[in-house]
């Protein structure tokens, strides 16, 4: 078990954000987000480099890292700072060629059979989920923290919980997890009380 080396990631969705994006992805950083992942699932090759552009700027000159999802293209036009990978997309040895060493690369896993099938792949973490029910991907039942337990236990890799996690739910997520959500950030009109809830900041 590797702890995670990011404490709180944002999945960052334009169309959930109950104010601007770019300002709700500022305030999130305020409030303890150190990784964002740009998640934009409609958008065109074009539109979608022309959106991370703008959010890798931000996150620049925030010092954050940004990730692309998904898209390994536009990740390296971008020089972004990695790619977050999911089971059907390009497989993580074609995204490493791509990208080179020195870029993040992370693996959404489903299974704990998919956790441990990661121990032979060029990725940096790997998403776990989901852990409970989200709208957000449609996912009526989540796999719950004791599988989450039993991954950490067996993961060569440092793991994201995602899924349905918010401000009241995260205390079941061990703290060698770090946590990626999006609509209880993107969404939420209690920002800072969410950021801190889910990300456990009181506790350290
Ligand atoms: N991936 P929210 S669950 C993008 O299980 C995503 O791999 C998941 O959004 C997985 O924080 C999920 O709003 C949705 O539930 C995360």
């Amino acid at each position: 078990m590797k702890p995670s080396p990011f404490r709180l990631c944002l999945l960052l969705t334009r169309d959930l954000c109950v104010e601007d994006p770019l300002e709700r992805m500022e305030a999130a950083i305020k409030e303890g987000v150190d990784m964002v992942q740009v998640r934009e699932k409609e958008m065109t090759a074009a539109e979608l480099f022309d959106w991370a552009g703008q959010v890798l700027e931000l996150g620049r000159r925030l010092a954050v890292p940004v990730l692309i999802n998904d898209s390994v293209e536009v990740a390296h036009a971008l020089d972004a700072d990695g790619v977050h990978l999911g089971q059907g997309d390009l497989p993580a040895s074609e995204a490493r060629a791509i990208l080179g060493k020195n870029k993040l690369i992370g693996l959404s896993t489903h299974t704990l059979d998919q956790v441990e099938e990661a121990y032979n792949l060029p990725v940096d973490y790997l998403g776990f989920g989901p852990i409970f029910p989200t709208e957000t991907k449609g996912y009526t039942a989540g796999l719950g923290p004791d599988a989450l337990i039993h991954a950490l236990s067996i993961s060569p890799l440092p793991l994201l919980a995602i899924g349905g996690i918010h401000g009241e739910n995260s205390w079941k997520i061990p703290r060698a997890a770090g946590i990626a959500v999006s609509s209880a950030i993107c969404s939420t009109k209690e920002l800072a009380k969410n950021c801190l809830a889910i990300g456990r900041f009181d506790l350290y």
